[in-house]
């Protein structure tokens, strides 16, 4: 009997996965590669349904003779380890980001002679709609706001761009790299003081008010579905802060990091060359417990950001802190550095991580950026945020545009810096 193999991503089974099963399971041995929670996360949304659960819903269908886990969405491990006769796909993956994934797949089963057989891939009306519903599902607040805990959970180290307004939100959510059988994609949004005060043409000195940073998340959030992790800047006075909490906590915002620094504010890569006050180690902590006793649901996380090390205070402070913070109930510490050298933030990691194991460390490597999220990761980061490129890329554009249309006196020159017009009147989905 031949050995047949295929592989399945779906949590929501309907007639099209029975019957390609089903002729599968005709042309010998059926074994079927389950997508692990990581990868359907990677490559379409967050899956309703766990891996083992999906497991056990496909080893029940009829035809399927045995079930694998598979990590990611290549098929070379398991080509590797199963040898099948023949792998099984929807003709589907001709195009789009399946598309090289089918390419390897096709070169491997050349080497020993496999077969790939493509069943014509049907558009089912109510899956898609069905799809389409659980994908809205995990925009509304308390899908949203959960998911962040799970992702680090689920990943160890998770991953959040810069968002400050609706197309960027759209961007960080959308765009998708497939590399080495992975698809790569953000987990997380991050909605920057810097970035959403830069957009208003403002400085970051907490002078954009929170009804606007509000309305910001909205606009954002009415156009994705991955979770926000805020920045809070100081978090303002403990009687504000508790407001805040429970505001980002309904509109479903997953995360809040607020800094321990107090007076006016200052963005913190300028360091030491301004002045910025540090709050004390007491006051910050009577913030964090006045938040967590303010928060109603489980899941929201607030984070303790340290600016020892931006301020020069030291590693033995900085420790100091994490400790006292973690004590006061913060769910996450974020260290902060602007040297380029990672030295010190590896240095605080591994301190910090010979006292606490379980706290999330959250860093963001706009100084340190040689540093790769792997070795983060292995120096036990969980969450890495690129806190300012998009801003940073898109200003300059724009700036060069209105420069070039400024030089020439018409708009001709800047067209070659431009998206086609067909393109932008087409950017934005109709349906998120
Ligand atoms: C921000 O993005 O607003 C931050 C990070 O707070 S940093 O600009 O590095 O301080
Ligand atoms: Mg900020």
């Amino acid at each position: 009997m031949k050995k047949v193999f295929m592989s399945m991503s779906t949590d929501v089974i309907h007639g099209g996965h029975i019957n390609i099963i089903g002729k599968a399971a005709t042309l010998g041995e059926l074994t079927v590669g389950v997508l692990s929670d990581e990868t359907v996360a990677s490559y379409k949304r967050y899956p309703l349904l766990s891996c083992d659960e999906r497991m056990k819903i496909i080893a029940a269908i009829q035809g399927v003779a045995h079930v694998v886990k598979q990590e990611g969405l290549s098929y070379r491990d398991l080509i590797h380890e199963l040898n099948p006769d023949i792998v099984v796909h929807g003709d589907d993956w001709r195009t789009g980001i399946q598309q090289p994934i089918r390419e390897e797949t096709v070169k491997l089963l050349e080497e020993y002679g496999g077969e790939l057989v493509e069943f014509p891939y049907t558009v089912n009306a109510e899956y898609e709609r069905l799809e389409a519903n659980a994908r809205s599902q995990l925009a509304m607040p308390d899908m949203r706001r959960a998911r962040l805990k799970k992702l680090i959970g689920l990943k160890g180290l998770v991953t959040a761009l810069e968002a400050h307004s609706g197309i960027t939100g759209l961007i960080a959510e959308k765009t998708t790299v497939v590399q080495d059988g992975k698809t790569c994609q953000f987990d997380a949004m991050w909605v920057s003081s810097l970035c959403d005060s830069t957009a208003k043409g403002k400085p970051d000195i907490e002078l954009v008010d929170m009804t606007s940073r509000f309305r910001t998340i909205d606009d954002i959030m009415e156009v994705t579905t991955k979770p926000i992790i805020f920045d809070g800047d100081t978090g303002g006075l403990a009687e504000h802060f508790v407001y805040t909490v429970r505001s980002l906590e309904r509109m479903g915002v997953s995360m809040v990091i607020i800094e321990d620094k107090c007076g006016l504010k200052k963005n913190s890569l300028f360091g030491t060359e301004v002045d910025q006050t540090q709050d004390t180690i007491e006051n910050f902590s009577e913030k964090i417990r006045a938040g967590k006793k303010a928060q109603k649901t489980r899941d929201f996380m607030i984070c303790a950001r340290i600016e020892s090390l931006i301020l020069e205070r030291g590693m033995d402070d900085a420790i100091a802190r994490a400790k006292a913070f973690v004590t006061a109930g913060a769910d996450a510490i974020m260290i902060h550095s602007r040297k380029k050298d990672p030295a010190e933030i590896f240095g605080f990691l591994e301190r910090f991580r010979d006292q606490d194991v379980v706290t999330p460390v959250v860093l963001v490597p706009t100084s340190f950026n040689s540093v790769t999220e792997d070795e983060f990761k292995r120096r036990g980061a969980n969450v890495i945020i690129y806190a300012n490129q998009l801003t940073r890329s898109g200003f300059p554009a724009m700036q060069k545009t209105a420069e070039t249309i400024l030089s020439n006196h018409r708009a001709l020159e800047a067209d070659a810096q431009c998206m086609p017009i067909k393109q932008i009147i087409t950017l934005i989905p109709e349906e998120v």
